[in-house]
Order: structure tokens, then C-alpha cells, then sequence
């Protein structure tokens, strides 16, 4: 299997407010260059550097004065005098006006995220960028005949919606594909979400739309981040109305049970028959995972894998979340060898 990947990751390397105090991000460097060590190690294939593609090529899932939030957010906060990452410190929560955006950066801050994971820092644009290029880039490979590619994205996706980011998400790789995918003449694109949090940003730029079916099985939200979206009731709207499958599951789900909702959610994507599926591949299931409550194990994910190649469509792998450090190359390359075969 082709993976792409770039060193431009190492750019983007922030603090979040975690248990009330200011850490390092548990979505680190390290984690991408575990993953990319473990292809290595066992021969996984190819590994190619992305193609660069205009900010443009956004739309519509992002908004365009998101982008620009975004490339210009380090200029704009030390231009307000500040060195350290910048994070939001207020949110439009009801009743407050979210129709008006902010002019000064501390408002723009807060009107753009959803929490306090995602830090931006000098180098954090240009990561994030090349992070969707990857994705972009792995779909084009899809798009020319390949049966399935990698994209190692740092930092992930799923989180960030049309017009915010949320941990650590800035740019949605995966639904950027998506989308691509449609671009590229597709009629039906599929993302089967299985990062161990909901992928609310997904969820909520296809929610309208037949077109891209969005399925996630997930911490429930009634205990996990991002606690505000991924219940069982929400099916899509309009059009989209019955395009939306979430699978809540409780803490401490081991293989048994997911493997049967993986199963029934593949027997859906089998069933919506679409020309390409990309995976959101978070391994932040693992038993060991620092801030998820899985309990897969490594051999699970091999299994997984099995699992998502029973559909048979052309797949996009999109790296996600997974915290272990020590154990998020071998997981995640698991579910790449077990798609295999
Ligand atoms: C892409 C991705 O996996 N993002 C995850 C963002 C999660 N951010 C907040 C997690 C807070 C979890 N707190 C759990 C405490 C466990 N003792
Ligand atoms: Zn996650």
C-alpha cells in the first residue's frame, strides 16, 4: 500500500489546557514518526511526498474566511504583542452572537473553536496545510486506480468543521477527500469514522447531503469528548436525512462488541454501494490510550482491517487520533496489513 507523508509535522507542536493546567499536546510529533517508522519496518510499500494544491480546492467544506482565520492567526496574535501558542479563552455559547465575527484575535479565537486543543504556533498553517495535501493527494492516487492508499496525516481532521477547529483539528483531511472524491466525478463517497472520539466535524459538513454517507462508532458523548454531538438520533437532515449512522458505544468496549458494530456498519456502507470510502483511521481505541477508554488490543486491529476490506471499494486510509505512542505504529499499520490481506 502507497502511503503519503511529509516531515512539515514537525512544524506544528503545541500546548493544551488538559485537567486545568497547560501541557504539551498529547498529539505530538512523535506519534507520525512512530507510524512512518513502522511502514518502514515492515515493507508496507511505497512512501511519497504530497502534491501542493490551492487553498481554493477548500471549498465548500471549509469556509473561505476560515481559511483565512487560520493562515493568518500567528501573525495576527503577536501582532497583539503575545509569544506563546495561542488558544481561545471565550466562546459563543447560547444566546451570545456567533453572526457578527470578532475584528480582534481573542475574538476570532474563540468564534473559530470549539475548545482549548487546539493551540496554533509559528509553524502550525504550514502543518496543517500539508496535512490536507496528503489527504488530497492519496485521493488523486484513488482517484487514478490505486485500490487503497495511506495518508499520515499530522495533525488530524475530524474534529474541525465548514467553520471550526477542535482537538487538536484545524483542516478536515478526510472530508477534503471526500469531497474530492465527488470532484473527481464520484457519486458516492463513504467515511466510516473509527478514531475512538466522535467525528463531529464530518458528521456536521455532509449532515445535509446523500451524497457522502458519514458513519462513526465512538466513545458514547454522554462521557466522551466531544460530549456535544454523536448520538444514536442523529440521521442527517433534508436530503441527507438517513445518510448519518453514529454507534455510541460504552467505556471499556473490548473487540467483541465492536467488532459487531464495525459489522453492521459495514454491512451499511456495503449497502449505500459507493465508488470510494475513506477511513478516518484513529487508533485511540487501544487498551492504552492516555485519554480514550477502549479496550482494543494490538492483534484487534489486524481484524479490523479484515473487517473494512469485506466492503471491496476503493479506501483511503486518513491518520486520525491514537495517543499510545509506543503503540500507535503498530496499531495503526495492523489495520493497513489486515486490509491487505
Ligand atoms: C483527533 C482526536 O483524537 N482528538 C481528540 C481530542 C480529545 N481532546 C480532549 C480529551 C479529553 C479527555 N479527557 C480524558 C481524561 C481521561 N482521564
Ligand atoms: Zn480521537
Amino acid at each position: 500500500m502507497l502511503t503519503i507523508y511529509s516531515n512539515n509535522h514537525h512544524l506544528h507542536h503545541g500546548t493544551e489546557l488538559k485537567d486545568g493546567v497547560l501541557k504539551p499536546c498529547v498529539e505530538m510529533p512523535s506519534r507520525a514518526d512512530t507510524v512512518l517508522a513502522r511502514i518502514k519496518a515492515v515493507g508496507l510499500g511505497d512512501i511519497s511526498a504530497p502534491h501542493d494544491y490551492a487553498s481554493s480546492s477548500y471549498s465548500p467544506v471549509h469556509s473561505e474566511r476560515y481559511v483565512r482565520f487560520l493562515e493568518n492567526a500567528w501573525a495576527n496574535w503577536t501582532g497583539a504583542g503575545r509569544s506563546h501558542d495561542a488558544l481561545p479563552l471565550i466562546w459563543p455559547v447560547r444566546n451570545l452572537r456567533s453572526d457578527i465575527e470578532p475584528e480582534h484575535i481573542d475574538g476570532k479565537l474563540g468564534f473559530y473553536a470549539m475548545d482549548a486543543g487546539v493551540p496554533i504556533t509559528a509553524g502550525t498553517w504550514e502543518a496543517v496545510r500539508t496535512s490536507a495535501n496528503l489527504a488530497l493527494t492519496g485521493m488523486d492516487a484513488i482517484s487514478k486506480g490505486a485500490a487503497s492508499v495511506f495518508a499520515l496525516c499530522r495533525p488530524p481532521g475530524h474534529h474541525a468543521a465548514a467553520e471550526y477547529m477542535g482537538g487538536y483539528c484545524y483542516l478536515n483531511n478526510a472530508a477534503l477527500a471526500a469531497q474530492g472524491f465527488i470532484n473527481q466525478g464520484a457519486k458516492r463517497v463513504a467515511v466510516i469514522d473509527v478514531d475512538y472520539h466522535h467525528g463531529n466535524g464530518t458528521q456536521s459538513i455532509f449532515y445535509d447531503r446523500a451524497d457522502v454517507l458519514f458513519i462513526s462508532l465512538h466513545g458514547d458523548p454522554k462521557n466522551s469528548y466531544p460530549y456535544f454531538l454523536g448520538h444514536r438520533d442523529e440521521c442527517g437532515s433534508g436530503a441527507g436525512t438517513g445518510f448519518n449512522h453514529n454507534y455510541p458505544l460504552p467505556h471499556g468496549t473490548a473487540w467483541d462488541s465492536y467488532r459487531s458494530a464495525l459489522a453492521d456498519a459495514c454491512s451499511k456502507l456495503a449497502a449505500y454501494a459507493p465508488d470510494a470510502i475513506v477511513v478516518s483511521l484513529g487508533v485511540d481505541t487501544f487498551k492504552d490510550d492516555p485519554i480514550s477508554q477502549f479496550k482494543l488490543e494490538n492483534d484487534d486491529y489486524l481484524r479490523m482491517g479484515e473487517v473494512i476490506a469485506g466492503v471491496g471499494k476503493p479506501t483511503l486510509f486518513v491518520m486520525e487520533g491514537g495517543y499510545m505512542v509506543d503503540d500507535i505504529g503498530v496499531n495503526a499499520v495492523n489495520v493497513l496489513l489486515g486490509f491487505e490481506g
